[in-house]
């Protein structure tokens, strides 16, 4: 059966594919990131319920209210406290509650030290291939377990009297599978990581690496976008942590538990896209927008990433810089929108980035730019996906230049957008994407001049190969629900293979895991 002729699952598949799977059984999701806010409305006292931005919430939210369970996550809005009850925990979604929300609360030592210091300082940058953009503290280190163990304790509180299975989400709950684990050996765990995993020579920077892999293996299943973070990832849990790998079967054993390493690649809700990016009046935004930023019966491109050091945004300027230094021919016929919506702004980094990016941008405009033609326009904004999908459509060509990235949503987004298949994916070869992606062009985001060539040799690609290309493209980019669908039957597959292996003594070449730092 090809990929065209089976149907794409869809949000209403995931609940009755988790009963065939795990009948009767109970869920329990953990992330950083809650699902629902509550804010603060107009009116005294009245509350509001917003869901924040991410793709991933979105898509795990259908899923939640099939099979109920318990959310535990972060309560970050301003409301969140005055909506729940006595045990932290409140019921969603508002209109049709479907499972629980359980929140529970970092003050600002914890986001500083934890999300802001360990997560954003250490674990982002060092898995994005950045090391000198780490900032080790052994107060960031400290809060992390801390509010990792924190995490854990809710999750055994939330399986009290029951064998629920845990599902976790990301690099900032590293830790959290052996807290739980170390309370709980009976519930079955599994962990998915959204970015890369980096090779053994960059991950041995981290001092507490041991403990993080340690942390890790305490899952039953560990979930990564590619095969090669796998591989990275045994490599470094063989190496640092001194565990057993298996590499024929991709697991891992550790301290007499066997964890399951695989390679799932995420995607996104197709349709949604497709069905946003045709809505009501998207005829008319396309013509708005295309009035607002593309030149007249010219040609729009687009890019929208978080403003971070990982996306490759200053790269892109500077191959948009040599587009219009080499191509005269484009001047007033060619614009590019980047959407770069801030981030993690506390972060020195992620400030100085902006500042960079607002400069390149500025240059590149007071350089070429006219009175009636301005050839970059930076939209500093959050958008709703709703937004980004006409967006999306209405452009000619997106470049995604990321330095290192998981997977990468946007490429997909924009190519589920892309119905009327005439546009034209760039995409950096050092985004997740590329390697499951066909029928892009690739882009060295360090190779500015041939960078700048491949834009231009898109901008006039032939009708017809941007066809073939786009039915390339669609024909390959997975579905959020093909990527649960397979998670579940990883995980089903880990739990058939019964309990946990015992594997021999570890030895250890760094530090001890977490168990014995305790
Ligand atoms: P991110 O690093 O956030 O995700 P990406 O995969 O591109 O990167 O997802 C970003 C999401 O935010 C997209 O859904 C995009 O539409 C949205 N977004 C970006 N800018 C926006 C804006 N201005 N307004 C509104 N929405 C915006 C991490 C990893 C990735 C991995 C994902 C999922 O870094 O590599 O693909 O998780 O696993």
């Amino acid at each position: 059966m090809t990929s065209e002729s089976r149907r794409r699952p869809g949000p209403e598949d995931v609940g009755p594919l988790f009963g065939e799977l795990f009948p009767g059984e109970r869920l329990i999701v953990v992330s950083n990131r809650e699902p629902y806010e509550h804010r603060w409305g107009e009116g005294v006292g009245d509350i509001e319920v917003r869901r924040p931005a991410g793709g991933l919430t979105s898509a795990l939210d259908p899923l939640m209210r099939a099979v109920g369970g318990v959310w535990v996550a972060w309560g970050s809005g301003e409301a969140d406290a005055q909506a729940v009850d006595d045990h932290d925990r409140v019921r969603m979604p508002p209109e049709d509650p479907a499972f629980t929300l359980r929140r529970l609360w970092l003050d600002q030592h914890d986001i500083h030290r934890y999300y802001l210091g360990f997560a954003n300082q250490f674990l982002w940058p060092i898995c994005h291939l950045r090391p000198e953009l780490t900032r080790v503290r052994a107060r960031y280190w400290e809060r992390y377990r801390r509010v990792n163990r924190r995490f854990a304790e809710a999750v055994i509180d939330e399986a009290l009297g029951s064998q629920p299975l845990v599902w976790l989400q990301d690099y900032q709950l590293a830790l959290t599978p052996h807290f739980i684990r170390e309370k709980r050996p009976d519930l079955s765990l599994a962990h998915f990581w959204h970015i890369p995993w980096p090779p053994y020579e960059i991950f041995q920077v981290a001092p507490q690496g041991a403990e993080v892999i340690a942390g890790l293996l305490a899952n039953d299943l560990l979930g990564f976008h590619l095969q090669s973070y796998v591989n990275n990832f045994l490599d470094c849990a063989e190496r640092i942590l001194g565990a057993q790998v298996d590499w024929q079967q991709c697991t891992a054993t550790h301290a007499g538990h066997t964890c399951r390493v695989r390679a799932i690649p995420i995607s996104i809700d197709v349709d949604a896209f497709a069905t946003a990016a045709h809505a009501g009046n998207a005829e008319e935004q396309i013509r708005t927008l295309r009035t607002r930023y593309a030149p007249p019966g010219g040609i729009l491109g687009v890019g929208v990433d978080r403003m971070d050091y990982a996306k490759g945004l200053p790269e892109k300027i500077k191959a948009l810089d040599f587009v219009f230094e080499r191509y005269p021919e484009l001047h007033g016929r060619f614009s590019f929108v980047q959407v770069a919506v801030p981030s993690r702004t506390a972060i020195e980094a992620y400030d100085e980035l902006t500042r960079k990016v607002e400069r390149m941008v500025w240059e590149v405009n007071d350089r070429f730019g006219s009175d009636r033609w301005r050839p970059l326009h930076l939209i500093k904004q959050a958008l709703p996906p709703e937004r980004l999908a006409v967006l999306y459509r209405a452009s000619d060509l997106c470049v995604v230049g990321s330095l290192a990235d998981g997977m990468n949503l946007v490429a997909k987004e924009y190519v589920a957008s892309k119905t009327d298949s005439d546009g034209v994916l760039l995409l950096s070869r050092f985004a997740g994407a590329a390697d499951v992606l066909e029928g892009h062009v690739e882009v060295n985001p360090y190779d500015p001049e041939e960078y700048a060539r491949l834009i231009r040799d898109a901008i006039h690609m032939p009708a017809a190969e941007k066809r073939e290309r786009m039915e390339r493209l669609r024909g390959t980019i997975g579905s959020i629900y093909l990527w649960m669908e397979q998670f579940f039957r990883y995980w089903a597959e880990a739990r058939e293979a019964g309990p946990a292996a015992t594997g021999p003594a570890t030895r250890y070449r760094s530090k001890p895991a977490v168990a014995a730092a305790e």
